[in-house]
Formats: C-alpha cells, sequence, structure tokens
C-alpha cells in the first residue's frame, strides 16, 4: 500500500490595501473548510498570503511599511486559521512579512502540523527586483528593499509520513534551492508565490510569464523527483494584476492538479508519495550519477567568469 497524501492548493484573489487581516483571514479559513470537505490533509496558501503584495509600493518614511509585517505568528488575528486547522486535523503551509523582534525583516512561510502547531520556517532566500525608488516604472518590485536575504538555507522537515520542504515564489526560478532540498530527500515543496503579469524591467509577453512559472515548477518536481505544490496569490490588486496558474506537479513533472480562476480556489490531488521513489532509485539516484568534482563553480561563484578574448 503506498503512502498517500491529499494536497490542496488554496490560491488566493487579490488582496486590496484596503482589506484587513480578518477579512483575509476569513477567506483562509473558508478555504482550509473546503480543502477539508475535499479530505486533505495539507493545504498551500500563497506568499504573503495576508496582505496586498506591498513590495510594489516604494515607501518614503521608515515605518510606513510596518503595517504589512508579522510580528508574532500566529497573532491574535491569525490565531481563527490556526485553531481551525487543529480542530480539523490539518497542516498547512502559510507565506507572510516577518518582523523579528530584533528589527531583521525576511519574506517568510510557515509549516504548520495538524495539531495547529508551527512544524517549521523559511525565509525567502533569492530576492529579485531593486531596492532603489524607480518612479519611471508603472510599479516597483522592492523586495530588496523590505526584507533581508533567508538566513536559514533550504531545510526540510519529516511530516505527513514524509519529507516536506518549502519555497517562496522567485526561489522556484533558481534549480540550486529545489537541489539542496533533494539532496535531504524532499517529496514534496510547497510553494507561495505572487508574480505580476507584466515584466517591468523588459518587454515580456503574458503567456511567456506563465510558461516560465510552469516550466521552473515542472523542472524542480521532476529533476529531483519530488511533488511540488505552487500556489498563487492571483488577480488585480488595486488594478496591478498578478497571474494564477496554481498547480499541483508530481515527480514526473506533469501538472496534475490547477487553478482555472485568479480568485480565491481551491484544488486538489491525491498524492502517491512513493512515485517520488521510483525516480529516486533510477534517473535521479544522485549517489549513483551525479559528478560533484564537476560542480564547483555552482558555489565557488556568484555571477559569470566569461572564457579569455585570445
Ligand atoms: N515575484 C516574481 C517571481 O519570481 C519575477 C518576480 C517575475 C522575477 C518574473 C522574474 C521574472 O515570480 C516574486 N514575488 O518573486
Amino acid at each position: 500500500m503506498s503512502r498517500r497524501l491529499k494536497v490542496a492548493s488554496a490560491q488566493l484573489g487579490p488582496i486590496h490595501l484596503a482589506d484587513d487581516r480578518p477579512s483575509v483571514v476569513k477567506r483562509l479559513v473558508e478555504m482550509l473548510k473546503e480543502a477539508h470537505g475535499m479530505g486533505c490533509r495539507f493545504v498551500v496558501f500563497p506568499e504573503l498570503a495576508l496582505t496586498t503584495f506591498f513590495p510594489r509600493y516604494w515607501y518614503d518614511q521608515a515605518g510606513e511599511a510596518d503595517r504589512f509585517f508579522e510580528y508574532e505568528m500566529p497573532s491574535a488575528e491569525t490565531r481563527p486559521l490556526f485553531d481551525l486547522a487543529a480542530k480539523l486535523n490539518i497542516g498547512f503551509y502559510l507565506g507572510y512579512a516577518e518582523a523579528d523582534g530584533e528589527g531583521r525583516r525576511f519574506n517568510s512561510s510557515v509549516l504548520v502540523d495538524t495539531d495547529g502547531k508551527i512544524l517549521g520556517k523559511y525565509r525567502k532566500v533569492h530576492l529579485p527586483g531593486h531596492a532603489d525608488n524607480r518612479p519611471h516604472l508603472p510599479f516597483q518590485h522592492l523586495e530588496k528593499k523590505y526584507f533581508e536575504p533567508g538566513d536559514l538555507g533550504f531545510p526540510v522537515w519529516r511530516a505527513f509520513d514524509s519529507i516536506l520542504g518549502m519555497l517562496i515564489c522567485n526561489d522556484r526560478r533558481w534549480p540550486e534551492a529545489y537541489r539542496v532540498m533533494g539532496l535531504q530527500g524532499v517529496e514534496l515543496i510547497a510553494l507561495g508565490f505572487n508574480t505580476p503579469s507584466h515584466n517591468i524591467y523588459h518587454p515580456e509577453t503574458p503567456h511567456l510569464r506563465m510558461f516560465h512559472h510552469r516550466l521552473s515548477v515542472q523542472a524542480g518536481a521532476y529533476q529531483n523527483a519530488t511533488w511540488v505544490v505552487a500556489t498563487a496569490k492571483a488577480g488585480a490588486e488595486d488594478g496591478y494584476h498578478m497571474f494564477g496558474g496554481s498547480c499541483i506537479v508530481a515527480p514526473t513533472g506533469e501538472i496534475m492538479a490547477q487553478t482555472v480562476s485568479e480568485e480565491d480556489e481551491v484544488v486538489a490531488f491525491d498524492c502517491d508519495l512513493d512515485l517520488c521513489r521510483h525516480y529516486k532509485a533510477s534517473t535521479f539516484a544522485f549517489e549513483r550519477h551525479r559528478r560533484i568534482e564537476h560542480y564547483t563553480r555552482i558555489t565557488a561563484q556568484t555571477g559569470v567568469t566569461l572564457p579569455s578574448e585570445d
């Protein structure tokens, strides 16, 4: 009898600047109930799931962005989600803006067990965008201004009779992130994202944005023989559009379930966790096939070193 885990991707539609946390938590609670009704034991919510994607805005004054951060997790406002999860015996992944109490700020996520207790925390390593004010752009991408790069690495946790890991948004574009967890035996990666439909740095069609999202997640899943549950916050937040495309990807790299809207939407799939083992024992039997003596550059250098001209 293979190990099964029915998981849900609980996509959020837009969260506007005017939407307060209780109204957002209410939406998360409703989707948790829906996932429970579908027989799910684990639910993946998006990145920065409690507020609008505030890194699109430049705030001059120190403190103006404080209201988007969580100073405790759970807080009184988010505890209803944790309490319901424990009552329904469901675990979940939740992305949020973390203020650590010592002045440090991260784009973070927590892994919560079926008793409502936090199993683990991840802090987004790959922060895209810029840190300087660029008022000429249609909107900004200021994660490098508001957050520090994550300092916890890419850990995994034994949970749900499996091995789980976490990523956040831009991390999904970096194969190293998946591989570090693949080298720890990961079998399911939870990943929340908020991805603008428009590229502010160079012209790119919307269909390419969605293609790159799926390509990144499907490749990461296949090349590390793991399930990946990728969940969007989507739709137009105060007019700024982000695409959906929440999906549940098998270790084969195939998309097994995906959302069709840009609103609050729950999709589920009953994952066969032992499917990972087939690929981990053959195509991606790392210990048999990898040749680390040739991979030095991957950790020895950050940027490109071009070959000499002569
Ligand atoms: N958002 C985007 C993402 O990586 C981005 C930023 C989009 C970078 C497209 C490069 C190309 O999906 C976040 N929040 O990382």
